[in-house]
């Protein structure tokens, strides 16, 4: 059988890390999206304000190991993000979480509002998703086999949507006909 241990490579390609154990269901799709791309990751849980010394630590680990990219997930005052782009050279995709007393409005802008200099590249709130599929369009400019990956996903997207005509025409409503 294998372990979690056997699982976590030493050098993965994306670094998720979550500013609390409380965020893991919503970044969810991140890892069913970087599985499915098969893109190797690894994950942390820091808080930029309850561990600040562990996001220098974070931030070190993440050029010795050869991290590609880093996405951080976060809530409420999301700090996480903009803490670990200041200290790396490496992009930083910022996931901000809803469920706040603002619905995530406040991650949301902590995450885009980066002073000049310290990019954060920022998804919607709880686009766990898109945050995969951005660190692996990143990933793909130099890896044609993945972008190839991409390219399969992105078909599939098509034809799950232009599935949903059958979809219109059983409600009895009069669906497009187009000849491709
Ligand atoms: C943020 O505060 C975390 O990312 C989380 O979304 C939120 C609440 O954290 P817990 O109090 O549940 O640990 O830093």
């Amino acid at each position: 059988m294998t372990t979690n241990v056997e699982r976590t490579p030493v050098s993965p390609e994306v670094g998720v890390v979550l500013g609390s154990a409380s965020d893991l269901d919503k970044v969810g799709p991140v890892f069913e999206t970087l599985e499915e791309l098969r893109i190797s990751y690894d994950v942390a849980v820091i808080s930029a304000h309850r561990t600040p010394e562990l996001v220098e630590k974070y931030a070190g680990s993440v050029s010795e190991r050869g991290v590609k990219v880093v996405i951080a997930a976060a809530g409420l005052a999301a700090a996480l993000p903009g803490a670990i782009a200041a200290l790396v050279d490496v992009p930083v995709v910022g996931l901000p979480l809803g469920g706040g007393p603002v619905m995530g409005v406040d991650a949301l802008l902590s995450i885009t509002d980066m002073p000049p200099g310290v990019p954060v590249a920022g998804v919607g709130i709880d686009s766990a998703k898109n945050a995969a599929l951005l660190a692996a369009r990143i990933l793909a400019v130099h890896d044609p086999h993945l972008r190839a990956r991409l390219e399969t996903f992105r078909e599939k997207m098509s034809s799950q949507v232009r599935e949903k005509t059958a979809l219109i025409r059983e409600r009895g409503l009069p669906a497009w006909r187009w000849t491709p």
